[in-house]
């Protein structure tokens, strides 16, 4: 059975729309993209001394498991050479499982729903494009009502249009 699994997918190394539109391209591979949202470019949060992020979320169709989806994900992250040199720190791309239908998953690393997600503003706002009305299993709101409760700061903006995939 397919599941409607929300990623939220970071760049701020090199081309960072071009990284972007490579792993989107690679997800084809781990399930049906149904829905992509505008690319935003994002304040850095948490370790703040980097450059700015391209960030968008992505809803896929996919009959994989929490797990097995999450090693699918390291493989297309160690495909496009990400390193992991600091934590948090820069990265040519980043791919999170925020939500994987209304499951709640707490394993050695791997926990869904994204425990951060609700505080920052950079997977909010584009997955608020994609999904607004889809709960949070633990918090029991939905996307928009979590967007909306943010407070002010963690600057987000869209300069770019929906891209056509
Ligand atoms: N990812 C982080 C830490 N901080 N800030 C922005 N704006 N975008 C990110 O994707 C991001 C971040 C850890 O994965
Ligand atoms: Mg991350
Ligand atoms: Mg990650």
């Amino acid at each position: 059975m397919a599941e409607l699994v929300y990623l939220s997918l970071g760049s701020n190394l090199g081309d960072r729309e071009g990284r972007l539109r490579e792993a989107i391209t690679r997800l084809e591979s781990v399930g049906q993209v149904v829905a992509v949202s505008s690319f935003y470019e994002t304040e850095p949060v948490e370790f703040t001394s980097q450059p700015w992020f391209l960030n968008c979320a992505v809803a896929l169709e996919t009959s994989m498991m929490p797990r097995q989806l999450m090693a699918a994900l390291l493989r297309i992250e160690r495909a496009m050479r990400r390193r992991r040199i600091q934590k948090k720190g820069p990265r040519s791309i980043d791919i999170d499982i925020l939500l994987f239908g209304d499951a709640i998953v707490d394993v050695p690393d791997l926990t869904i729903p994204h425990p951060a997600m609700h505080r920052r503003r950079f997977v909010l706002e584009p997955l608020a494009e994609i999904a607004p009305e889809v709960l949070h299993p633990l918090l029991k709101k939905t996307i928009r009502e979590l967007r909306e409760a943010l407070p002010a700061g963690q600057e987000v903006r869209k300069p770019k249009p929906e891209p056509r995939i």
